[in-house]
């Protein structure tokens, strides 16, 4: 399996992320990417290629261009005001203060686009975000194009928090949405994503919430006891057209690896039911046992076994790069379901 790769993600490099109450050094860092590069020299699965340009055209078609724009001059804007530190939300619209117009100053756009408050947008993040998409939609062209069975598209920023409209959740661009995007305009007429990131992917389901030529799936840390906390329950189904087309498996606290394949099963058989053309799996080593920020009990081995299930598909699959912080072991956990998936 050829691996999408470019060293422009480390112009992804905030200082500071919120947790906690306090501003620590971000968990989604450029060494997670090198633990993972490290982990495929040692094992390696097929050639680390550099990624194309496809321009903007599948992007602007996922999110809003005023969003866009936002994300290209906010670095700059907030510079511009003297803050000292980051830029990190401070201010929302809220249940009882929606939002009717779009504030003109930068703090207030900020609070208008963020969806959470842990991530700073720092210098350089919206280039490695657009470099991210690129990895992704070389990925999704490779595999729509017939060129390849298996595509791993190593993103980073990741990407299945961000909305068509916000950001948070370590997330700017949303890559699985735009490589499925891409595939549903270059020949594939159903495209199904499994997002098997520790975390609900809040954006690609609301991204696809209508749609019924993406089906949308995602195992995750109940929402009731994790991030991104207000999305992910069981009964979110889709709506209008999509309805049906969207299916969520929240689970607790402690959920080891048999559990978890359960519900992997599950949702196996339903994207046999649909029969898509190609899948995208939004992969994310954040249910490892020792994840700083996760609360799954998934196991090194187990990642095999996980890779081997979704295999057995039978289908075109590109593999986005989601989370994962447990920076020592991603490397080992990633490459471990590589390899299960071509098992
Ligand atoms: N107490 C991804 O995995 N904060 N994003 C968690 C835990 C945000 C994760 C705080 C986690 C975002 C792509
Ligand atoms: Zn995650």
């Amino acid at each position: 399996m050829d691996i999408i790769y470019t060293e422009d993600h480390r112009l992804r490099a905030a200082k500071t992320e919120l947790y906690g109450g306090e501003l620590v050094s971000p968990f989604e860092c450029p060494e997670r990417m090198d633990f993972i590069l490290e982990a495929l020299k040692e094992r390696p699965i097929g050639m680390i290629k550099a990624p194309n340009n496809y321009g903007d055209a599948i992007i602007n078609q996922i999110h809003d261009a005023g969003y866009l724009s936002f994300l290209d001059t906010a670095w700059d804007e907030w510079e511009a005001t003297g803050m000292k530190g980051e830029p990190i939300p401070t201010v929302w619209p809220s249940r009882s203060m929606p939002a009717p117009h779009i504030p003109a100053f930068i703090e207030g756009k900020i609070g208008y686009y963020a969806l959470a408050g842990e991530t700073s947008i720092s210098k350089g993040t919206i280039e490695a975000a657009h470099a991210s998409a690129q990895v992704a939609l070389t990925g999704a062209d490779a595999i729509a194009s017939g060129q390849a069975g298996h595509i791993f598209s190593l993103c980073r920023p990741p990407g299945h928090h961000a909305s068509r409209d916000q950001y948070g959740g370590y997330c700017f661009i949303n890559n699985a949405a735009i490589a499925a995007q891409y595939m549903r305009e270059n020949g594939a007429a159903k495209v199904a994503i499994l997002d098997v990131d520790f975390h609900h992917g809040n954006g690609t389901q609301a991204i696809f919430y209508d749609r019924d030529d993406v089906l949308f799936l995602s195992l995750h840390g109940d929402p009731s006891h994790a991030f991104p906390h207000f999305l992910g329950h069981a009964d979110e189904k889709g709506h209008g057209k999509g309805e049906g087309h969207n299916i969520n498996y929240p689970m607790a606290p402690g959920t080891a690896y048999s559990a978890w394949a359960e519900a992997l099963d599950h949702a196996l058989a339903s994207i046999r039911r649909y029969a898509p053309d190609s899948l995208v799996v939004s992969f994310g080593a954040d249910t490892f046992e020792h994840d700083p920020i996760s609360f799954f009990k998934c196991k090194s081995d187990d990642y095999f076994d996980m890779g081997a299930r979704i295999n057995a598909l039978g289908l075109p699959t590109l593999t986005v790069m989601e989370g994962g912080y447990a920076v020592k072991d991603i490397g080992t956990n990633t490459v471990n379901f590589l390899i299960g998936l071509e098992r």
